[in-house]
């Protein structure tokens, strides 16, 4: 297949899902066109199968906001013509799912009828796209698409909540590459980190109010007063500063490492105790999973689609928003007793095969052919 796959190229998850799943159907022989204004991140590698179309906008002095989306739709719509493209699978529903609804429109002139899959990541439908500046949209580009995917149940029926869509919605749950993450031995990385021994913490994040970034440093806060340990935050973004503010507060910036924005977040994930992710709302938490994946148990809240890959009590522990007086009890249940460590850790990482690419892959792979057959018994 020639699949035109549209992203947010940044470190946000739904870049991340779009790119390792480019990566992976390439390997399996498919042609892969990412077309964005950015290379995305993930997109580390030289493919003869792969392909990066780069967005260019045209800025005029009348432009208060350079027009995107039309920029898009106009690539979209070469890449189409040119490279005969079979499918668009856009990721993160506002704007793609409207753009191209917009670039199938045209497309059609050239007697050209390409499906659009739409796939829901999260604040497309739970936040952002909900508001009323982007509801009416959200709503017709998720009808008009071909095929809709979800990465959660929670997601799907946030989808049906929210909008009243009428559309069937497949549920893909988010894969982790299971050859990259895994534990590695990186004990020498380890003692530079914690020279003392020290458990170590880890959150990752785009730093936005819906992480809540402030019961990270509030759990660990506590977490410290009973278990020596320290906590490596990576990502940044618009709270970070609030965070460092906070730290500062608590007397807590030698504990408390700021990395910012990191690539091999597997060799991180390696020396890591515990994952923290308390989101006021996440839709599934791929960072929970590929530190899973490297044999982290998770500390989360119960938002959204966590509970879905978090089991309560064995590869980690949920818990309400907010609570971060039982986030902190259950992580020092966790760290005090290391055979109960093992315990939880072994049965995070068995858990993330569940998710791996081998398993979750191949149903988008068999989603797109449903979707492209669906198409071809279409009259126009
Ligand atoms: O929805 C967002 O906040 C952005 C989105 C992204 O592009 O980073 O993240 C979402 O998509 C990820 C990949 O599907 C999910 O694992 C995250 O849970 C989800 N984030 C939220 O729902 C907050």
């Amino acid at each position: 297949m020639n699949i035109g796959v549209v992203c947010y190229p940044t470190y946000g998850g739904s870049g991340v899902v779009a790119t390792e799943l480019g990566k992976s159907l390439a390997q399996m022989g498919h042609r892969i066109h990412f077309i964005t204004y950015n290379r995305p991140i993930r997109l580390d590698l030289f493919s003869e199968n792969i392909f990066y179309h780069e967005v260019r906008t045209k800025d005029y002095p009348l432009f208060d906001f350079v027009p995107y989306e039309s920029a898009l739709a106009s690539m979209m719509v070469d890449v189409a013509r040119y490279h005969e493209l079979d499918l668009f699978h856009v990721h993160y529903a506002v704007p793609h799912a409207s753009v191209a609804y917009l670039a199938k429109q045209i497309l059609k002139d050239y007697d050209l009828h390409i499906p659009v899959v739409t796939t829901l990541h999260g604040t497309d439908i739970t936040l952002v796209g909900k508001n009323q500046s982007y509801e009416p949209v959200v709503r017709f580009s998720i009808e008009q698409s071909e095929g809709v995917t979800a990465v959660s149940k929670f997601l799907r029926q946030a989808t049906y909540d929210n909008f009243q869509v009428k559309k069937d919605i497949e549920v893909i749950y988010n894969f982790v590459d299971t050859r990259r993450f895994k534990r590695q031995d990186k004990d020498h990385f380890r003692k530079m980190i914690a020279h003392g021994g020290e458990k170590l913490l880890i959150h990752t994040s785009n730093f936005r109010k819906v992480k809540r970034i402030k019961d990270v440093i509030l759990t660990f806060a506590r977490i410290r007063e009973q278990v020596a340990a320290r906590l490596l935050m990576i990502g940044d973004g618009p709270e970070r500063a609030p965070a460092e503010e906070l730290c500062r507060e608590l007397h807590l910036c030698d504990d408390i490492i700021f990395v910012g924005n990191q690539n091999a977040v597997e060799e991180i994930y390696s020396i890591g105790d515990l994952f923290l992710i308390p989101s006021g709302s996440e839709s599934f938490g791929l960072s929970a999973l590929e530190a899973m994946a490297c044999g982290v148990p998770v500390i989360s809240s119960n938002a959204g689609g966590l509970p879905e890959l978090v089991i309560d009590g064995q590869t980690g522990f949920t818990s309400p928003v907010g609570n971060v007086e039982k986030m902190a009890k259950d992580a020092i249940y966790i760290l005090e007793d290391e055979a109960r460590w093992k315990t939880f850790s072994e049965n995070a990482y068995q858990h993330a095969l569940n998710f791996s690419q081998d398993k979750i892959v191949p149903r988008y792979e068999a989603y797109y052919q449903q979707v492209i057959e669906a198409q071809k018994s279409v009259n126009y």
